[in-house]
């Protein structure tokens, strides 16, 4: 292959319309949040739960982790095959609170009030993580520290970096790059990229 000129052929790795990159590229919409105070970081899941509930940096990070791997499938054409990730699984936050029957849809929220919207079924997938380490080494600033939260069977901005919230719907609703023309559920095997209607 010559530099990764035109798409790959597809196959059960690649995504149709995906090239792969060895890098990591950096895409995110506004500034980086620096924190020098970690004792203000929170991570909350509120709406459709009985009791709404909020755990600490401190309490993040000695939870029990695990280890993923996965690909990732960028909107913007790019996959990236075999990250190694350690992270915490979704059932390890959401064991904590009770979610009413009627909640459908989760609205994951992260620094400057960006967010991104799918199922609650995809978010509770066992593949789906909150990341704290990729490929051995801690999250940077750029890609999400301290914590990003990946969903690698979707386009990879349902991946919220700098994850704080978890909110619990009764029905979908677009997050920011939604509301912006992308795709409500963004499949990559299905090429869900954009929606304009
Ligand atoms: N908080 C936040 N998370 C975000 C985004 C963003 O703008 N803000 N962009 C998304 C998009 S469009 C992509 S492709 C991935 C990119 O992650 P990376 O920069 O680590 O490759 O982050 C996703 N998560
Ligand atoms: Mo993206």
């Amino acid at each position: 292959m010559l530099f990764g000129q035109k798409p790959q052929e597809h196959n059960d790795r690649v995504p149709p319309g995906q090239t792969l990159t060895q890098g990591w590229p950096v895409l995110h919409y506004g500034s980086v949040p620096y924190y020098n105070d970690m004792s203000k970081w929170d991570l909350r899941v509120f709406g459709l739960v009985e009791e709404e509930f909020a755990i600490s940096y401190k309490d993040f990070m000695v939870l029990p982790r695990k280890e993923f791997a996965n690909d990732i499938h960028c909107v913007t054409t790019w996959s990236k095959l075999d990250n190694v990730w350690e992270g915490v699984a979704v059932a390890d936050i959401m064991n904590k609170v009770q979610v009413k029957p009627e909640a459908t849809h989760v609205m994951l929220h992260a620094e400057h009030g960006w967010t991104t919207n799918l199922p609650l079924e995809d978010f509770l997938r066992e593949t789906s993580f909150f990341g704290i380490k990729h490929n051995g080494q801690l999250l940077t600033p750029d890609h999400g520290y301290p914590v990003r939260m990946v969903v690698p069977h979707l386009y990879f901005w349902k991946s919220a970096k700098w994850l704080r919230g978890i909110e619990l719907m009764p029905k979908d609703k677009p997050g920011f790059w939604e509301r912006n023309g992308y795709h409500m559920y963004g499949d990559p095997w299905a090429e869900q990229r954009y929606d304009f209607d």
